[in-house]
């Protein structure tokens, strides 16, 4: 099987770590770049968070720093549920990785326009690098093979009634990418709260007995308790969801339908209206998880960790 080609946009995070860990390790993807953006924390925390998870599992993929505020919006960090440094939990050693020099937005406009159109970008924090990229160079859209991101909901969100964490935080750029022509499956919160990672899955990637399923277990025994905030009883694995379906496809049920950003400031600001039901007969721009099948799932994230040393 080809590989498919990758850039990851994370704002790291929790669930960002393990996408990650199984971005960089999984046979079938060929990871190219991680770039990050403020998100979960700010900016100056979530690129350390990213730069230290690659540098305790050895992953040698380049790692750009990107934008450290929404486009237009005031900043809106997920304290409550990630903690103060991003990623409360795992403790890392000194960090002596570095960040590339470049911007992350100019290396995913240099590396796009390079490439031969083959290239999905994996967004799993709030979509400001991406959308920014698309308004300085519009050249790349069409070089986009696919976006296949985390965020928005069918049903309700997670930060507002209406509104998905990273859709929320910048609603804007949300509506630049929903809108810009570029194929868009989107993992949302009614998908992504059903892969929970429950103590019987933490144990289950300890068990594999390397560096990976400690951090695993690191990582996501912090957000057993810190997901309470949502009523939820573990913490979900949410940006996951999105890397896997590069690779496993046919583990979803889709639908493709007509789906906005409500850029209205009451109290639906940042919803992902997706029009489920072709209420309003307009052409269908997203591809829609609604439910995946988790013992697959689980097994793919096992397999993959079990591939680190
Ligand atoms: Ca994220």
């Amino acid at each position: 099987m080809e590989k498919r080609k990758m850039i990851l946009d994370c704002d790291t995070g929790h669930d960002d770590a393990i996408a990650l860990m199984l971005a960089a390790k999984h046979p079938d993807i060929d990871l190219l770049g991680v770039t990050v953006v403020a998100g979960n924390q700010t900016l100056d925390k979530t690129l350390p968070n990213t730069l230290h998870v690659c540098q305790h599992l050895g992953i040698e993929v380049p790692v750009y720093g990107g934008m450290d505020r929404p486009m237009v919006r005031d900043q809106v960090v997920a304290a409550d549920v990630h903690g103060k440094s991003g990623l409360d939990g795992p403790v890392f050693g000194e960090l002596t990785r570095k960040a590339e020099e470049k911007h992350a937005v100019s290396y995913l406009i240099d590396t796009l326009m390079a490439s031969d159109g083959d290239i999905t970008l994996v967004p799993v924090g709030p979509l400001t690098n991406i959308a920014m990229a698309m308004r300085l160079e519009p050249r790349i859209i069409p070089k986009i093979r696919e976006i296949v991101l985390m965020g928005g909901a069918v049903n309700l969100g997670n930060t507002t009634p209406s509104a998905e964490f990273n859709i929320f935080v910048d609603p804007e750029a949300a509506h630049v990418v929903y809108s810009s022509g570029v194929k868009v499956t989107m993992m949302g919160l009614d998908l992504t709260n059903t892969a929970l990672a429950d103590i019987h899955i933490i144990e289950r990637m300890e068990a594999i007995g390397n560096k990976a399923g400690k951090l695993f277990g690191d990582i996501m025994r912090f957000t057993l308790r810190s997901q309470a905030v949502n009523g939820l009883t573990a913490g979900p694995v949410h940006d996951v969801t999105a890397v896997a379906y590069l690779v496993a496809p046919e583990i979803y049920v889709t639908k493709d339908c007509h789906a906005e950003i409500d850029l209205s400031k009451g109290p639906s600001y940042g919803r992902t209206v997706c029009d489920i039901n072709d209420r309003f007969h307009l052409p269908k721009n997203v591809t829609v998880g609604l439910s995946i099948d988790l013992d697959k799932f689980w097994d793919i994230v096992e397999d993959t960790l079990r591939r680190y040393e």
